[in-house]
């Protein structure tokens, strides 16, 4: 039987081997994540970001026994950065919740970036399916907000959560817009520790001076105490409040249209680096390629312009 039958029928080992062939970019699959599709689009999709160590995972695993006790499954994706600043912490995330582990209602997994082919949120998109296909009811979207792909991966998710701990005052200040930008609710965690009023404080004028939203959506802040669970069952409430406000409004419609625009246009993109890259190794052209660059005897806008032409056909006529 095909990985994805036995996938739709709960057979928890099919997906981790269907996962495991998605990191490796098998062709198979391919196939498979397309047999799963129509029965993708029902799990509930929150992503969650913030600066490393500052209890995302934590604040997740809390998270999850909520969840679990109102009987709704959970599938988890952890993308590790692999930084230097965050080693190990794929192991930290499993020893989290480890405890979940048993649980047949909870899916865990880790996602390495490896800077690998097609890209990082190529590879989340197709996990967040399979779990979707699953029948997973949310889906939890970990990643450290840093680099590009990472806040892009929390944006298209359903309710973005972006975290801040205390003593990261200057730090508010300077992240990007686009993070503010991105939050549909903010976390101040570890408000045991000295400066949480003053990082709400912080984040509140941040909020209301930077914001030019689309949506009516106000943003929510909350203040946990992750390691004791404390504030984590108003954050789960956010998540209701912010899905009602998103069913309202029509905002839930718009959010699935740029869901899947994204989508799609990073699957095209990565196919199409594919066919590129699986065309020049056949040929054995990408050495002569790049000798010709470095020689500059062309330049890369002409290759590439070249190599879409025999494609496509010429710009202008495509
Ligand atoms: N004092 C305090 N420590 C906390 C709190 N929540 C989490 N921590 C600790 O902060 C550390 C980092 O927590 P994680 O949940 O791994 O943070 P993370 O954001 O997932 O980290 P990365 O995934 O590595 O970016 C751990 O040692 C936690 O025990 C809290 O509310 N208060
Ligand atoms: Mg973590």
């Amino acid at each position: 039987m095909s990985l994805s039958k036995r996938i739709l029928e709960g057979d928890i080992r099919a997906a981790s081997r269907l996962m495991r062939d998605i990191d490796d970019r098998m062709p198979s699959a391919l196939e498979e994540l397309r047999e799963l599709y129509p029965k993708t689009g029902r799990a509930y999709i929150v992503g969650i970001t913030g600066p490393p160590g500052s209890g995302k995972s934590t604040i997740v695993d809390k998270m999850i026994d909520i969840f679990r006790k109102e009987g709704k499954t959970v599938g988890i994706v952890a993308v590790d950065p692999t930084s230097p600043f965050t080693g190990g912490a794929i192991l930290g995330d499993r020893i989290r919740m480890q405890r979940h582990a048993t649980d047949e209602g909870v899916f865990i997994r880790s996602l390495a970036t490896r800077g690998c082919l097609g890209g990082l949120s190529r590879s989340t998109h197709d996990i967040i399916n399979v779990m979707d296909a699953m029948g997973k009811d949310i889906i939890l979207v970990e990643t450290v907000g840093v680099g590009q792909d990472e806040v892009e991966i929390v944006h298209t998710a359903h309710t973005s959560i972006v975290v801040f701990v205390p003593g990261l005052g200057d730090d508010i200040q300077a992240i990007k817009a686009g993070i503010i930008e991105i939050g549909d609710l903010f976390v101040v965690n570890k408000a045991d520790r000295e400066g949480a009023d003053k990082t709400e404080r912080d984040l509140r004028m941040v909020l209301e001076m930077g914001r030019k939203r689309a949506d009516a959506w106000e943003p929510l802040i909350f203040r946990t105490e992750a390691i004791l669970g404390k504030g984590i069952f108003e954050l789960v409430y956010g998540i209701y409040r912010h899905k009602q406000a998103l069913e309202q409004n029509q905002g839930l419609a718009k959010r699935l249209r740029e869901r899947t625009k994204t989508t799609f246009l990073e699957i095209l993109e990565s196919e199409v680096m594919t066919h590129f890259i699986e065309k020049m190794e056949k040929e054995k052209k990408l050495d002569s390629i790049l000798d010709d660059l470095i020689s500059r005897r062309t330049d890369p806008y002409s290759v590439a312009e070249k190599m879409i032409a025999e494609a496509f056909g010429k710009v202008g006529e495509r």
